[in-house]
C-alpha cells in the first residue's frame, strides 16, 4: 500500500495565534497531489489548534470554529482516504468524534504503528494543564506580536525534550523505539516533534513526517510492498 503522512497543522482560528502559515487553497492542492499519488492520507495529529483560544479551556469550541475557519480543508479530510489520529493540540477529537490516538497496520511481514507521540512528553501526560497553559501563553504571545520570545520558548521545549538531528543522541526516537521493541513494531511513525526524520535503529525503522505549520511542508512516503519510506520537506 502506498501510503502518505503529515502531521502538525496547527490549524487554528486564522488570526493572528493561528500557526498555519499556507493559504487554504495553495494547501489544498498539495493535499490534491497526495491523493493521487497515494491510496491513503494518514493524518497523525496537531491536525487542529484547539488549545490557543482568547480564553483557555473550551478545546471543543476551538476545534469548531479552527474546522469553520478552514472550511474546505476541514471537508477534504472527510474523505474516506483520510485516516485521522489524534495528537494532543487536538486531544479534544478523541472525546468529540472518537479519533483514535493510534493506528496499526500489517503489510505482508511488517508491523507498522502510526501514533502522534506527545505520550513521551511527561508534561503533557503528568500536568497536561500547565502544558496546556503554556501553549495558551504561546497563543497570546504570538497574538501580541512577540514572535521572538515565541521562538525562543519553542527552543526551549526543544531542549526540554531531548530532541536532536542526531538519531543516536535524540530521546524521543530512543523512547519510539523502546515501545517499538516491547509491542514489536518495525516500524514507528510520529509526529508531535516537527523534525522530519528517516532513521534505522537496528532491525527498526523510526520515521517522523515534521510539520505544515508555519508554512513548512513536509511529508512521508511509505510504499509498504517495497518496504521504501522516504522524507519529503520543502526547506
Ligand atoms: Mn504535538
Amino acid at each position: 500500500m502506498e501510503i502518505a503522512v503529515i502531521s502538525d497543522l496547527h490549524l487554528g482560528t486564522g488570526g493572528a495565534a493561528d500557526g498555519f502559515g499556507h493559504e487554504d487553497g495553495e494547501f489544498l492542492k498539495f493535499l490534491s497531489f497526495l491523493e493521487k499519488n497515494f491510496e491513503k492520507v494518514v493524518l497523525l495529529g496537531d491536525i487542529w489548534e484547539t488549545l490557543t483560544g482568547a480564553l483557555p479551556g473550551d478545546p471543543a469550541q476551538e476545534l469548531r470554529r479552527a474546522r469553520e475557519s478552514h472550511r474546505e480543508i476541514a471537508a477534504r479530510f472527510e474523505r474516506p482516504n483520510y485516516l485521522y489520529v489524534h495528537g494532543n493540540h487536538d486531544l479534544v477529537a478523541g472525546a468529540v468524534q472518537g479519533t483514535p490516538d493510534e493506528f496499526i497496520i500489517r503489510a505482508g511481514g511488517t508491523r507498522i504503528l502510526f501514533t502522534h507521540g506527545h505520550q513521551n512528553d511527561d508534561l503533557v501526560q503528568k500536568r497536561r494543564w500547565l502544558s496546556e497553559l503554556g501553549v495558551w501563553l504561546g497563543g497570546w504571545i504570538r497574538r501580541v506580536g512577540l514572535s521572538a520570545l515565541y521562538r525562543l520558548l519553542n527552543e526551549l521545549d526543544v531542549k526540554r525534550g531531548g530532541l536532536s538531528a542526531d538519531s543516536t543522541r535524540c530521546s524521543f526516537q530512543k523512547w519510539a523505539m523502546n515501545i517499538a521493541a516491547e509491542r514489536e513494531f518495525d516500524v514507528m511513525v510520529t509526529g508531535h516533534t516537527h523534525l522530519a526524520a528517516n532513521a534505522v535503529h537496528g532491525d527498526r525503522l523510526f520515521l517522523n513526517s515534521g510539520s505544515c505549520s508555519e508554512g513548512q511542508l513536509s511529508f512521508l512516503s511509505m510504499d509498504t510492498g517495497r518496504a521504501s519510506y522516504a522524507v519529503h520537506t520543502s526547506f
